[in-house]
This record gives C-alpha cells, structure tokens and sequence, in this order.
C-alpha cells in the first residue's frame, strides 16, 4: 500500500460536492449509492441511519504518525454521504475512549499498514483495501452497462484485487488475472476458482476492453492498450496510466484518491 502524503489529500475536501455530482453523471448513482451497490445493501432507505449513527474518526500516531489532512479529509469524504462524523480531540487510545464515551456507531482508524471501520454495535470491520476493490468494481459495472458475461483484464491480486474480485464474479464477469508475484494470483484463485491467471497481461490489456488497475506500479497502462471502448477502474495513487493515455480515454475513467473506499468502507461497516 502505497503510503499517502499531505500533499495527495489536500485537494479532496474542497471538490467532494463537484465529485459527488460527476460520480452521478457519469455512473447515475451517487458515491454513496455506488457504495450500498458495492456492499449489496439491504437495508432500504438509509436516511434513518443518518438520523441516529454517528461516526468517529480516530487519529493514530504510530508509524509514520498522522498525515496532517487525513482525518478531516475522512470526516468531509463521511459527510457528504449525510452522516455526522467528527475527529477525535485525542488520538491513539484517548481518542478511542473518546469515541466510546460519544457512544458512536463506526470509528475509522488507520495506521501504516491498514486503514479499518469498526462497527461498536455489530462488530462488523470494514477494510480500506478490500473495499476499495468493491466499490471500484461496482463502479466498473455501472460503467459498463453491467459486467455479467463480460471479460475484465484485473491487473494486481492483493486485497484491492481481492474486493475487486469478489464483486466482479459475483455479477458474472469473467476475470483474468496478473500479478507479478503469481503466489498472489494463485491465493486470489484459490479464493475464486472461476478466475483464470495470466503469465503476462499486455495481450490481454490490447483484446480487452474492461481494465482493473489493482497495483501502486505507475505507468504499466500505455496508450496502445486503449481503445474507444476502454472502460478501466483504478483506485488510489499512482495512477497506473500513462499521461498520454488521458486524452484518450478520458472520461471513462474511474480514479480517486480515497473517496470510493470510504463511502464504501462506511456501508460495509454499516450493513
Ligand atoms: C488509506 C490510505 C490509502 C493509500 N494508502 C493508505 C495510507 O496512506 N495509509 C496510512 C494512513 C495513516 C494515517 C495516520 C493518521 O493520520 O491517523 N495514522
């Protein structure tokens, strides 16, 4: 995972309304209703949970220590979705007591290796990557009219590969898979047994026109890979496409830094 900098989040807070209105434009689904496709909500009318839950975001001072942004970042990318959220005043275990005291229904917390939402009713826990996956691959199939009998080149089989996968077999896409460690491509089989692995993926990325970009590797996506009917879904930073590659493919792209898997991140732990 690739570790964020202040620098990679400042940006998001300030166009979260613009990016809510071009995720409906472009998919017909807001974020937050991308997200509840992603998840497989069932619980109707989600109004009632704004109402009532409240979510807490806990800054955690370990590793690296806290990105300055990244918990107000979280908070804004919650709030747009309707729901309450506020930042602890303390971090680490004050800021989890904090949160308790507030009796809140989800705490996000993250650390350099992983970035969860607990449920404090249900215990339900919502992972960043894996849901990141998920919503970028609901996305994925929004764009593409639906990804049943289609074939998806899924580049990178760690756990945003992984939630990617679990969406896209699930609605009958049939998914090949590359990693460059091919253990992790057996483990996301082993978990998927539909899947088919790829020695390599450049072929499959020129015979194919739906691309899932689950890798932090820059520039493994070149312009000769994309056609006029290249649809790719490709979470978090880098960006694996070649600058060239914008111009054509333009808005049938979907990227973000953080705003998909964490609205999804929030109706999973929520569900
Ligand atoms: C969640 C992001 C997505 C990509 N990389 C992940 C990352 O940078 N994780 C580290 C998050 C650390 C947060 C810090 C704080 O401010 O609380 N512990």
């Amino acid at each position: 995972m690739t570790l964020l900098k202040s620098n990679d989040i400042s940006g998001i807070s300030e166009n979260l309304y613009k990016y809510n209105k071009s995720m409906f434009n472009k998919l017909g689904k807001s974020l937050a209703e991308v997200a509840m496709y992603a998840v497989n909500w069932e619980k109707g009318s989600y109004e009632d949970y704004i109402k009532n839950d409240l979510i807490a975001i806990v800054p955690i001072t370990s590793g690296n220590g806290i990105i300055d942004g990244f918990s107000e970042t979280i908070k804004n990318i919650i709030e747009i979705t309707g729901f309450k959220a506020f930042v602890t005043d303390n971090s680490d275990v004050q800021g989890l007591e904090e949160a308790y005291k507030r009796r809140v229904k989800i705490i996000f917390i993250a650390d350099d290796d992983k970035f969860i939402a607990i449920n404090t009713c249900n215990y339900n826990i919502a992972d960043n990557s894996f849901n990141t996956g998920r919503g970028y691959a609901a996305a994925l199939d929004l764009m593409s009219g639906g990804l049943r009998d289609r074939t998806v080149v899924l580049i990178g089989a760690g756990s945003v590969g992984i939630g990617a996968a679990s969406f896209m077999t699930a609605h009958g896409a049939k998914v090949l898979v590359y990693d460059i460690l091919r253990q992790k491509a057996e483990r996301l089989r082993d978990l998927f047994p539909e899947v088919e692995i790829l020695t390599e993926f450049h072929s499959a990325l020129k015979n194919n026109n739906l691309i899932f970009d689950a890798t932090p590797a820059k520039n493994i996506i070149m312009k000769e890979y994309i056609s006029e009917s290249t649809l790719i879904s490709a979470p978090g930073i880098p960006l694996g496409l070649e600058k060239d590659c914008m111009p054509i493919i333009k808005d049938r792209l979907i990227h973000d830094v953080l705003e998909l898997g964490v609205v999804t991140m929030l109706f999973h732990a929520l569900s």
